[in-house]
């Protein structure tokens, strides 16, 4: 099949925790979320059962991974996204470097390259080594360093192998749902406001540690790409009264333009700066912060993009709307929130328009749904679902591209059903369906769906 020549990129997308498994292979350190799965049995309170990603879909296996990599080829893949897990790299956090954690992800991306695959690299998509986190983890300033060590260390490692870096995968997710969320578990108590408050410092310091990461890596000479991932939702009023549009613009500020913001323009939304001000005595930003911000722009943006966000203005709610539990549409629903293509036209325009129109990737996007949309035919899964999703939302990104958005490339979440993190294997989002008993590999009507979208290329598929 001819690669589309235009230099868009089609991928899928995927997280070091989610699916290597060997958790304690070769020297690996633990990380927060072996520790959170296997000792606080973090799942078990959402998704009913003790799940852990020990094994997941055993991609750190290279026989697995070879196999993996031949379906990249058959499905038409430019690129794959992966996140390192920085315990495997350093199993301490930092100071000493595991010779086979280096190995590993060397060889990794040896075999993509050889398939004709770029290497798409994450250096952080949640899973923070044990020791860091028992030192305090993001909420400690010297997180900052810490992290641009290992950055340093993996840049070092994989050297001309990986052109395109991603600094951090989603830091709201990961601070303001998935880790207030476990704290909760582990206290046996519910998210407040004063919980999340607390989180506004340790978002800073991502933002300080990725603007000084692209600082470092522009200082040595990398001539590649780096950019940042942000689960981005448009925010919809969930009534037309002023209650829920002054929501829905606080949320707009929290979980969209606060990290866009410090990306694009150095600074953080004034609603940013006066709730969590007012929520942490020790959210308080130096100017210099900014100042590395507004110098170290990143090269792209990528965009994780699932659904909007409908906003229901609710005083009792931590900053005062409910947003994860107010999806609209009708059983079966998708995992991530209600299904509109058009909304994420109408973000990446926003974002072409709002700040300065950055180069885009779409480094997420795809869809689970109830287990009602995956049935065998005939020797095949068929997801009907699914296949309709990513066709509607490819649609609506090329046609935000013919607009005039910089895009430059679509990755899928994810080549093969993982493990969902507090949801752990029940929430399928592959596109080739895992036997998590076997690790057999079966590819799904939407696998077809997408490799039919690839192989027509651009100028047709749009
Ligand atoms: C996220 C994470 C992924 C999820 C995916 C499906 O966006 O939350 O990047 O790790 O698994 O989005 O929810």
């Amino acid at each position: 099949m001819a690669k589309d020549r235009t230099g868009f990129r089609w991928g899928a997308a995927s997280a070091a925790y989610q699916v290597e498994g060997g958790w304690q292979l070769d020297g690996k350190g633990l990380s927060n979320w072996d520790v959170w799965t296997n000792i606080d049995r973090v799942t078990e309170p959402v998704s009913g059962k003790f799940e852990t990603g020990n094994v997941a879909i055993n991609a750190y296996d290279r026989t697995q991974y070879l196999d993996d990599i031949a379906l990249m080829k058959r499905l038409g893949l430019d690129c794959y996204r992966f996140s390192l897990a920085w315990s495997r790299l350093l199993p301490d956090g930092t100071g000493r470097v595991s010779a086979a954690g280096v190995a590993h992800y060397q060889r990794f991306c040896d075999e993509l390259i050889a398939a004709g695959i770029e290497p798409i690299v994450t250096l952080f998509h949640w899973d923070l080594p044990q020791a860091l986190q028992t030192e305090g983890g993001w909420h400690d300033r010297r997180s900052i360093d810490w992290f641009r060590e290992y950055a340093r260390v993996a840049r070092e490692a994989l050297g001309e192998r990986v052109s395109k870096y991603i600094t951090f995968n989603e830091p709201f997710i990961d601070l303001f749902l998935m880790e207030p969320m476990i704290a909760a578990i582990k206290e046996g108590g519910a998210v407040t406001e004063a919980m999340l408050g607390r989180q506004g410092i340790a978002l800073h310091h991502w933002m300080v540690a990725s603007a000084g990461v692209i600082a470092d890596f522009r200082a040595a000479g990398f001539a590649g790409e780096i950019g940042l991932a942000l689960p981005l939702m448009p925010m919809v009023p969930e009534s037309g009264d002023t209650a829920d549009t002054e929501a829905a613009e606080r949320a707009d500020a929290i979980i969209n333009r606060w990290c866009l913001d410090a990306m694009f323009k150095g600074r953080y939304p004034d609603a940013v700066m006066e709730i969590f001000g007012r929520l942490d005595p020790d959210f308080c930003i130096d100017d210099a912060d900014f100042a590395l911000m507004a110098a170290n722009h990143p090269d792209f943006l990528g965009v994780n993009f699932y659904a909007p966000a409908y906003i229901r203005s609710d005083a009792a709610a931590p900053f005062g709307y409910r947003w994860f539990d107010t999806n609209p549409d009708p059983e079966p629903q998708a995992f991530n929130g209600p299904v509109r293509p058009d909304a994420l036209r109408a973000l990446l325009e926003r974002i072409r328009d709002d700040y300065g129109n950055p180069p885009i990737y779409i480094t997420e996007n795809g869809a689970g749904f109830g287990p009602g949309d995956e049935v065998m035919e005939r020797g095949q899964i068929v997801d009907p679902l699914r296949a309709d999703y990513l066709s509607r939302h490819i649609a609506a990104a090329l046609e935000a591209k013919r607009d005039g958005v910089d895009l430059r490339g679509y990755m899928v979440w994810s080549l093969f059903d993982n493990f969902e993190w507090l949801f752990g294997y029940a929430r399928r989002f592959g596109i080739v369906h895992v036997d998590f008993e076997t690790q057999k590999r079966t590819p799904k009507l939407s696998f077809e769906t997408y490799r039919a979208i690839i192989t027509k290329g651009l100028a047709q598929a749009g």
